[in-house]
């Protein structure tokens, strides 16, 4: 390798192959109880389990580790009453029409319309944005890399490290979602990807039956 500054690995600590296959057996089971949700309660989850879970995501790898991410934790009873109004009005347009029928016959196992009452009832709503600039000091401007990879990674460890947390979620995606921009105030140069809706599932919260069916190894994963 090239010459650059570096320390000596020190944190990796070694499984036996046992004890691999047992931990990735045993996180695989751990996310099969992860399931999207379409009613949660309206039980406050405390500011401090998002934090850690988004400083988890943090910790992803991005292109040449820019950190091309932010994330807009919406807590407040205000704006999540707005979030709910501006994206169902988004919605509304889409299940009229702008879907196509196409989309609308692939959304219907999962019993999907323009109503998004989650949006006011879950305790946190997590925008996730892409930042085209950016780079690891804060206040560069520099071009980032791999954007829409990074923030697709940091999203999957967000969204595991909540549901290892113990708490449930809904990956949301208006669409446009150019709203968001001056909800959460931030610049028209990141990109809005998607919203997390998190919380306690309601008492009465179901998971459609299409949503179980997941694809097998065998056809997803090849061996060469
Ligand atoms: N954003 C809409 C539609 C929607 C689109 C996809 I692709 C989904 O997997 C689920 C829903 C909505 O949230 O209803």
């Amino acid at each position: 390798m090239k010459d650059h500054k570096s320390i000596k690995l020190a944190d990796y600590h070694e499984l036996s192959p046992e004890q691999m296959l047992e931990e990735a057996n045993a996180f695989r089971e751990r996310m099969k109880t992860r399931h999207s949700i379409r009613a949660f309660s309206d039980r406050p989850v405390d500011r401090s389990i998002i934090a850690a879970a988004i400083a988890a995501a943090g910790l992803s790898p991005s292109g040449a580790n820019h950190q091309p991410w932010h994330f807009c934790a919406i807590g407040s009873a205000d704006k999540k009453k707005t979030l709910r109004e501006l994206a169902e009005k988004e919605e509304r347009e889409f299940y009229a029409g702008r879907a196509g029928d196409a989309w609308l016959d692939a959304l219907s196992p999962l019993g999907t319309d323009a109503n998004k009452p989650y949006l006011e009832h879950a305790p946190w709503i997590i925008a996730i944005f892409g930042q085209r600039k950016g780079g690891i000091e804060e206040d560069e401007v520099q071009q980032n890399y791999y954007v829409p990879e990074s923030v697709g990674i940091a999203m999957g460890v967000l969204i595991s490290a909540l549901h290892h947390a113990g708490l449930c979620m809904l990956t949301h995606t208006p669409k446009p979602m150019t709203f968001l921009h001056d909800l959460c105030g931030r610049p028209r140069n990141e990109k809005p990807y998607l919203l997390l809706v998190v919380g306690y599932p309601a008492e009465d919260a179901t998971v459609p039956l299409h949503a179980l069916k997941k694809k097998p190894l065998e056809q997803i994963a090849s061996f060469i």
